[in-house]
């Protein structure tokens, strides 16, 4: 008798357990724009799902008027936990306070809302865009002096992210801020291909078109680099030898196409929050608080042969791409 009603309370304490992690999460997705988007999504619905939690997904297909439906339908239903990148950083106060009304613990990942300091938020990771930019823009200063051509007039294009989103205007800045000290880098125009390859494909045409002489190509994500090599294929020219092509992200097809000598550089920007998010989840569940940074994962920079300075102090030297630690898993 004894013994069944030990196993009895063991049964239900074990019930109880789950029950009380029996976690909904809602996540607002932007889109399907990148192969970073589709890691993101990838990596956050297969943590969520590994833990036995439900994961309540939205694509807003780069809408942001989807997104803020979706996170009203997320407030409705009860869900747990939000887990929120928005597509453009403004216009978001409104729906964000709404879900601080709802108590519900809001997670940023990714892409930070303009309002961030108007609003309760339970943790917030993301990528430094800004230092991303300067990166792209030390790496090519620095690639540049390695080969013989530092002192060289070189013509400069951007293939800048989505209009609006923080990713984008982050990485501008900080590009410009950089070369603004090297005044031989002459930035020709600076456009949005919308982190897509298809756009950036046809952005990149358009420049081909207006300029005579592009030396030097920064795409504010490998995807906008892939489409704009196909453009330079097109036109005759060679990518990597006749145009320098630097990326952002360090996805798979950065790896394949610096592989391949058709791309120089990328500079990494993780997609990978789970490892992050996850744990912030399970401590929120113990009672614990966080603090209001943005926590930026530590990010490198890979390319063909290794060895080139890629930060402001000039310490960090990029890494060979076969050289990465845990390879090219997305
Ligand atoms: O660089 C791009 C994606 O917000 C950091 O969005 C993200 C960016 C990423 O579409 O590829």
């Amino acid at each position: 008798m004894k013994k069944l009603f030990a196993v009895l309370l063991a049964m239900v304490m074990l019930v109880s357990a789950a029950s009380a992690m029996a976690i909904t999460v809602g996540f607002s997705q932007i889109g399907q724009e990148s192969d970073w988007r589709t890691a993101n999504t990838d990596n956050m619905i297969a943590a969520v799902e590994a833990e036995g939690w439900t994961m309540q997904y939205d694509d807003a297909q780069q809408q942001q008027a989807k997104q803020v439906a979706a996170l009203r339908s997320f407030i409705t239903q009860g869900v747990d936990y939000i887990l929120f990148t928005g597509v453009v950083s403004t216009g978001w106060d409104e729906v964000l306070k709404e879900v601080n009304e709802a108590e519900i613990p809001l997670i940023l990942m990714d892409r930070m809302p303009d309002c961030i300091d108007a609003i309760e938020y339970a943790g917030a990771f993301g990528g430094d865009f800004v230092e991303e930019g300067r990166r792209m823009a030390y790496w090519t200063v620095n690639y540049l002096a390695s080969v013989g051509r530092g002192d060289e007039e070189v013509n400069v294009v951007i293939l800048e992210g989505t209009t609006g989103a923080d990713a984008a205007t982050g990485r501008t800045n900080g590009i410009n801020e950089v070369l603004v000290n090297y005044p031989n880098l002459v930035v020709l125009d600076s456009q949005s291909g919308n982190f897509t390859p298809a756009e950036g494909q046809a952005v990149m045409e358009s420049f081909l078109k207006a300029y005579d002489k592009i030396d030097v190509l920064l795409a504010e994500n490998d995807g906008m680099a892939m489409g704009a090599i196909e453009a330079i294929k097109a036109a005759g020219l060679v990518p990597s030898v006749d145009i320098i092509i630097v990326g952002c992200d360090a996805v798979k097809t950065a790896y394949d196409a610096i592989v391949a000598g058709e791309m120089n550089a990328t500079i990494e920007c993780t997609p990978l929050y789970a490892s992050a998010v996850i744990p912030l989840i399970k401590a929120l569940e113990a009672g614990e608080t966080f603090g209001r940074d943005v926590i930026h994962p530590d990010e490198f920079c890979y390319d063909a042969e290794g060895g080139i300075p890629y930060t402001a102090d000039g310490e960090a030297l990029s890494i060979k791409v076969d050289d990465r630690v845990g390879g090219w898993p997305y």
